[in-house]
């Protein structure tokens, strides 16, 4: 016969699986369902290797699933709006769409000779009006809810892509995609109020616990960074009150958040945020040009630097006091840049004593330093190092004597009472800031009327469409949106009272988009809504969800928050979208990512037409469990070839007629192949999916010596354990699998094999009961395998305790074996 040839197989079965529209859900209630969905590629070039990776772990999931007899949805799409399409278009003096849609093409293209199992006919992209006008749909359900607000606010702005940033695309002070130091400018800018979510965000957590990485719950905690604590207020004497006219001299309040209201007695000045408003309101006059050259010099800094301990801190000094509720003290009040405006109130109480920032502040500029709390540790004052453990409350008046959690709770109820201060919990988490002033994006879908205000573009207006005529240098960001320019697109007669108005010209992040296209795919051409509702409802929340730990946080928190919002719309009926969570690895090269930089990057293109798609993915399956990463220095494609060779041999040599029934085979072989396919059960379930291959490579052992020195390839458990290597190869190796299947004489697609049936009996191993006998007489009766050797046989009789009693006294002469049955002991 014919010999292993990667290139004849994939040619054979190449657009196999499309035509015959394998991988479509039949959506017909026939069979239980399970949705599994890869997080989209953004189509900046072609596939590269860690698409190969990620997509495999994905396609191991959905056609186990197959296998198994769910019917499966595992849908595909494109993140098709962003920068580096508006970037390359200008450089190219092109629209992005035309760059955007070739790289589509060349990725989906990849992506079919990678041959995942995707249902093609779903296909969407975020770029299309027929998306993008039901992701304008939903702002405006966001919007007339209440959870989608503008405001003034300083933003982070990277100064070479001219676009506002939001917190989490600023790393390390630095622009994520250039790599500039960002700067804050103040903008009116549009927001998604997650923040009213931040509880719920946090709770429903319990759900995907043990389903989701441990450590990506724990990144979305800190993200959403709950503190119990209270608000204090102080009055700042001196400082004309909020709109009061000068005459009036009651002092302004301020409130402080503290997650320390135990240590209220040890306050010895307080702390503005320098760059907050706040501090230029209660500034005494003569201070304030300080404070101006101050704030000029911490507007260059990140909240990295601004909070870096190692920092010499710096402030300087307001001209004014506030009055501690509690005592009656008036403290110092400084502003600083180890205070973020955008945290808490923007003014807290410093405790030098028990806070390190703000012993460190209190060192710099020689403020006393009070200890409150008696630790048993040494005196902060001299030894320079903040007192944090529990303790007994000292020079605290009302709370001397308690212990920190009593004095913190009795502190909370004298303000209570007081009337200046209660209970309070503080997020760390922002509201989303989605618009930019950038061109490839949804555009937001509010018309600005003198008259009347923000007013929504009606529904039947929708989508409002990006003007097609903008290219090129048309498109280099200058500050504001590159709509503004297109004076015909932005000109537009009011939906309210007709009179002239202006579109507004920010677009939404594209965070947006990929907020909901998994509810999309449900239902991907629904020209009435974004989805159709009772599709959603058989479908969703996605049963397995893959995709790398770089969307840890954003995507995954936008989308749950999304969700929940949809939910209280009254859209969906669930309120977590993603059940389970899987990120695979990385693709390293030398222990290193691979990058231009190193010139260690690895071209997928290259390996798969030098090993084959199969052996690529293979290896990427074999080479770690799939959540680890996989340095590809380390693997060999050319090994999982050969293996593949070896398994597809055995389709060839199998001559067992396909009528004789498997009972009638070889009892050991059927035995290992049982035993192989319930483990991969296990493994499967746990995601082990690295083990399952080390097992299928065993069976293949096993099966070609069956064949060669064993049973023959006649035997109908040779024919039974090729199609279970086939099967459980079909999970990684699509054309490889789809042949043999084909050799073995059937006519359908292996993908709708049935996943073997596992018979319990063959799972027992034969055993027979050996006799033990000493000086002719019996001792002992073992249990061991029917094929045990003679040496397995005599070590386990010596190694019997009634045995070993009785050959303490005396000396063993000889031992005769008459494997499986007898041992015979002379002494
Ligand atoms: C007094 C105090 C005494 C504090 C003490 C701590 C220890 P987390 O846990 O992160 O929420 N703080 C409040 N707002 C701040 C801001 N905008 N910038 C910098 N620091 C701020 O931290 C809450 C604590 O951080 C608050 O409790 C406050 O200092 C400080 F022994 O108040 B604490
Ligand atoms: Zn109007």
């Amino acid at each position: 016969g014919t010999d292993y040839d990667t290139r004849r197989i994939e040619d054979t079965w190449s657009g196999y699986w499309e035509k015959h529209r394998v991988f479509a859900p039949l959506d017909d209630d026939s069979l239980p369902r399970r949705y599994v969905l890869d997080m989209f590629p953004y189509p900046s070039g072609d596939l590269h290797m860690g698409h190969a990776e990620a997509f495999a772990m994905g396609d191991v999931v959905s056609r186990y699933w197959l296998h198994r007899g769910f019917d499966v949805m595992h849908p595909i799409g494109w993140d098709s709006f962003g920068l580096p399409a508006e970037n390359a278009a200008i450089k190219r003096d092109a629209h992005p769409a035309e760059w955007t849609y070739r790289n589509i093409d060349t990725q989906r293209e990849s992506f079919k000779r990678y041959a995942i199992s995707v249902d093609w006919d779903r296909e969407i992209h975020t770029s299309d009006p027929e998306y993008y006008r039901w992701t304008q749909w939903l702002f405006l359900q966001f919007y007339s809810h209440g959870l989608a607000y503008r405001k003034d606010s300083p933003v982070n702005w990277c100064p070479k892509d001219q676009t506002v940033l939001a917190n989490e695309q600023v790393v390390n002070g630095l622009c994520e995609r250039c790599h500039t130091p960002v700067t804050k400018k103040s903008l009116n800018q549009w927001y998604f109020k997650i923040t009213d979510y931040a509880q719920r965000l946090l709770d429903d957590m319990a759900e995907l616990e043990g389903h989701w990485p441990e450590r990506v719950l724990a990144m979305q905690r800190n993200w959403i960074g709950r503190s119990e604590g209270a608000h204090v207020k102080f009055v700042i004497e001196g400082a004309p009150a909020e709109g009061a006219d000068a005459a009036d001299t009651s002092g302004r309040e301020v409130t402080v958040f503290t997650t320390r209201p135990d240590t209220l007695y040890g306050a010895t000045f307080c702390v503005v945020a320098a760059d907050a408003a706040i501090a230029l309101a209660i500034a005494a006059p003569e201070h304030a040009e300080a404070l101006a050259e101050y704030r000029e010099q911490v507007k260059a800094l990140s909240d990295i630097e601004r909070q870096s301990s190692d920092r010499e801190k710096t402030g300087v000094f307001l001209g004014r006091y506030a009055v501690n509720p509690l005592t009656g003290e008036k403290l110092p009040v400084w502003a600083s840049d180890y205070v973020l405006a955008d945290y808490g109130t923007g003014v807290v109480m410093a405790v030098p004593a028990h806070d390190q920032r703000d012993l460190d502040f209190a060192r710099a500029f020689d403020l006393p330093v009070r200890t409150v709390l008696d630790t048993g540790e040494e005196d902060p004052a001299v030894t320079g190092v903040a007192t944090t453990g529990d303790g007994t409350l000292v020079n605290s008046g009302p709370l001397d004597g308690l212990p920190r959690a009593e004095a913190l709770d009795k502190a909370i109820e004298i303000v209570t009472e007081a009337g200046t201060g209660e209970r309070h919990v503080n997020f760390r988490l922002r509201d989303w800031l989605l618009s930019r002033q950038r061109f490839w994006g949804a555009p937001i879908p509010i018309i600005h009327c003198p008259a009347c205000g923000e007013v929504p573009v009606p529904e039947d207006q929708l989508p409002v469409r990006l003007p097609e005529d903008l290219r090129g240098e048309q498109l280099a960001p200058k500050g504001q949106s590159p709509l503004a320019a297109a004076s015909d697109w932005v000109n537009v007669s009011c939906p309210a009272c007709g009179g002239p108005a202006k579109r507004d010209t920010d677009t939404m992040d594209t965070f947006v988009d990929s907020s909901w296209y998994y509810l999309r795919y449900a239902s991907p051409a629904d020209e009435t809504g974004p989805f159709e509702r009772a599709a959603v409802d058989r479908w969703l929340p996605v049963d397995q969800y893959v995709g790398g730990v770089e969307h840890a946080i954003l995507h995954l928190l936008y989308s749950r928050f999304f969700t929940k919002a949809l939910y209280d719309f009254g859209l969906v009926g669930f309120t977590e979208p993603f059940k389970a969570l899987l990120n695979q690895g990385q693709v390293l090269n030398g222990g290193k990512a691979m990058s231009k930089s190193l010139g260690n990057g690895v071209d997928l293109g290259e390996q798969l037409d030098e090993f084959g798609v199969d052996a690529v993915r293979l290896t990427m399956v074999f080479a770690s469990p799939p959540e680890d990463d996989v340095d590809w220095s380390d693997v060999s494609p050319q090994g999982a070839q050969k293996f593949l060779a070896r398994a597809w041999r055995l389709a060839q040599d199998c001559t067992s007629d396909p009528a004789a029934p498997f009972a009638d085979g070889d009892r050991a072989l059927r035995g290992t192949t049982h035993k192989t396919v319930v483990d991969s059960e296990q493994l499967l379930d746990s995601g082990k999916f690295n083990v399952v291959i080390a097992r299928t490579m065993e069976l293949v052992n096993a099966v070609r010596k069956a064949i060669d020195s064993g049973c023959g390839p006649a035997d109908p458990a040779v024919r039974e354990a090729v199609e279970a290597v086939t099967i459980l190869l079909s999970l990684v190796a699509p054309y490889t699998s789809e042949d043999m299947w084909r050799l073995l004489g059937h006519e359908d697609s292996v993908v709708r094999a049935p996943w073997p049936t596992v018979d319990p009996a063959l799972l027992v191993e034969d055993t027979v009961t050996a006799v033990v006998q000493v000086k002719g007489k019996v001792r002992d009766r073992l249990q061991v395998p029917a094929d045990i050797s003679d040496e397995d046989l005599e070590a386990a009789a010596m190694g019997s305790p009634a045995v070993q009693r009785l050959l303490t006294e005396a000396t063993v002469r000889k031992v005769i074996v008459r494997a499986p049955k007898l041992v015979n002991i002379v002494v």
